[in-house]
């Protein structure tokens, strides 16, 4: 019998469609809604978007004839931002749309992020090319970089990349920060009086991109599948030995998404959601305690084990610790120079400490010195601290034992603690995409040409009722301003597209709610195992707990 890889038998499998982008492209049609608005700030935006503020929600339907949907043209495509499972589906959908509307249409895949717009590197996308990538993780087809494209430079030679190429349309995969970028494109080419059109495509890891519309940005169910793998098997590991607790840090770099879905799939010990700490404006030391109260209940029971999820984001969640940081950015961004002069270390902490205002610097002082320099470490090109550097983990782990040192003192708890740190991040995101993600990202990349087909630019393509399955699910485009607002960045107020936090009114966070100190209290552990990518739907087609419990579904 021949053997067969599992990338190999993946490129022959098959996503699913929605039903309205099944037919000829000339067959589809898009109805729109009433005019939207952005989410805040709305005056401001308007001026900021003359063109493209306020466009109606679309939806297609397969019916009526789009005349001009097999004029030939010529598409760019860029991947934008951190790696998410799916993103070479995207690439294949909107390739394979394109060709079936007219086969001597071209996609031009642009290298390394939108660096590579900016600086015209790029390859076209044939056959050959994309059936290597079909269904499987990564961004290696073309690349991905997180390039901000903001000076007027930038966008002027963006622009002259895009006509130097003839192109009709640029489709951006990215975030929240790469669709912020899309949306200044689409109104620049407009003011210019370009016939380019831009539509953006939800992804992040982070689950963060999402609203009414988006239901999920890809990537979110494959990569926490892959880490609650991990995390059960870590759980099992500590079940068995019965003599480690484990703190796992787990990636999204402000919402806390990923560390619910991850707990409601595995039901750890603790799991810390950042936009609660923040709600209930819990100071670092009061988060360290409840983690020691969980830890002290279980040492009653002889149970000196356990699983605590962490998130990311945390550190700027915490009302002190955020002020701090943003007291830090806002001296980074004014005083650049004085800092960049000063030799990396002792130096820029000192600087930094008398810099700061009196009500932070003794939490900064309390820091310890490793935390206190990641908190220095350059921000990315959007301005964020890259929390993915900053070890909250280990942070976590050093108060803990502090906070039980002194219990035991007063005899006030007992056993021992003994902790091991973990980050899943990188792990998960360039997994081979569930079904789910390997389905919605070619229905995404697909949809993204059937919106180009339409006349549309600033959009984000939109594929709804994904809880439910392909057969029910509904293709359209919403006005990426729709979901923008303004916020501080580098020193000053920037228009952006608004993060979707954890709700904590939100079903999936009631249920983890009031479950949580039954699985703190007894061990309760769920080990899912391997993501399967055949064999029954209810185990491999199932979407995740997140989603489901947003769309009202039951567990
Ligand atoms: P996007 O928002 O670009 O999708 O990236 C999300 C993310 O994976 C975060 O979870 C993480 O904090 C960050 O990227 C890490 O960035 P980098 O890949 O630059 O280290």
């Amino acid at each position: 019998m021949k053997l067969s890889t599992l990338q190999e038998i993946r490129y022959g499998y098959q996503p699913k469609l929605p039903p309205a982008l099944r037919g000829t492209i000339s067959g589809i049609t898009a109805e729109t809604g009433g005019a939207t608005e952005s989410v805040a700030d709305r005056k401001e935006l308007q001026e900021i978007f003359p063109h493209t503020y306020g466009k109606p929600i679309v939806t297609l339907q397969p019916r009526g004839t789009n005349e001009s949907s097999g004029k030939k043209r010529t598409v760019g495509v860029i991947l934008s931002g951190g790696q998410a499972p799916g993103g070479h589906n995207v690439v294949a959908g909107l390739y394979d749309a394109l060709k079936a509307a007219n086969s001597t249409n071209v996609l031009l895949g642009f290298l390394g992020g939108p660096g590579g717009l900016v600086d015209d590197k790029k390859i076209e996308i044939t056959d050959e090319i994309i059936n290597r990538f079909r269904n499987t993780g990564g961004f290696d087809i073309i690349g991905s970089g997180r390039t901000k494209i903001e000076t007027p430079e930038q966008f002027a030679a963006a622009r002259q990349t895009c006509l130097n190429n003839n192109l009709d349309a640029l489709v951006v995969i990215g975030g929240d920060d790469s669709n912020t970028n899309a949306a200044l494109l689409a109104e620049y080419f407009l003011d210019k009086g370009d016939a380019l059109q831009v539509i953006g495509v939800p992804k992040t890891i982070d689950g963060d991109l999402k609203n009414e519309y988006i239901e999920a940005s890809f990537g979110f169910d494959t990569a926490t599948r892959t880490y609650s793998e991990l995390i059960g098997n870590i759980a099992r590991d500590a079940n068995s030995a019965k003599k480690y607790w484990h703190f796992i840090k787990l990636m999204g770099r402000s919402a806390s998404h990923i560390a619910l879905e991850c707990a409601l799939q595995t039901q750890p010990s603790w799991c810390i959601i950042s936009e609660e700490v923040e709600a209930k404006k819990q100071t670092l030391n009061q988060v360290v305690a409840e983690i020691a109260d969980v830890v002290c209940h279980r040492a009653s029971k002889g149970e000196n084990f356990g699983v605590v999820l962490v998130p990311e984001g945390l550190i700027e969640f915490i009302p002190e610790m955020s002020e701090l940081i943003s007291q830090i950015n806002d001296l980074l961004a004014d005083k650049a120079g004085e800092f960049a002069a000063l030799p990396a270390g002792e130096e820029q902490v000192e600087w930094l400490t008398a810099a700061l205002s009196p009500e932070v610097t003794g939490v900064f002082a309390a820091l310890p010195r490793d935390i206190q320099l990641q908190l220095l470490m350059d921000r990315d090109p959007h301005g964020n601290v890259q929390v993915s550097r900053i070890e909250t983990e280990k942070l976590l782990i050093a108060m803990v034992q502090g906070e039980l040192e002194e219990r035991s003192k007063k005899q006030l708890c007992p056993g021992s603690f003994s902790a091991l740190n973990h980050f899943f991040g990188y792990e998960g995101r360039c997994a081979f995409p569930t079904n789910f993600d390997a389905d919605y990202t070619y229905s995404l990349g697909y949809n993204a040409f059937v919106l180009i087909a339409s006349g549309l630019t600033g959009y984000l393509s939109s594929i709804r009722r994904i809880s439910r399955p392909a057969d029910e699910w509904v293709a359209g485009g919403i006005p990426l301003t729709m979901m923008m607002n303004l916020e501080q960045r580098h020193g000053s107020r920037k228009p952006v597209i608004r993060k979707a936090l954890v709700e904590l009114d939100g079903a999936p966070f009631k249920y983890f709610a009031s479950h949580r100190s039954e699985w703190a209290r007894q061990t309760s552990f769920v080990y899912p195992g391997a993501i399967q990518y055949y064999g029954p739907p209810e185990l491999s087609d199932t979407p995740t707990m997140t989603l489901r419990l947003e769309q009202g579904e039951s567990l």
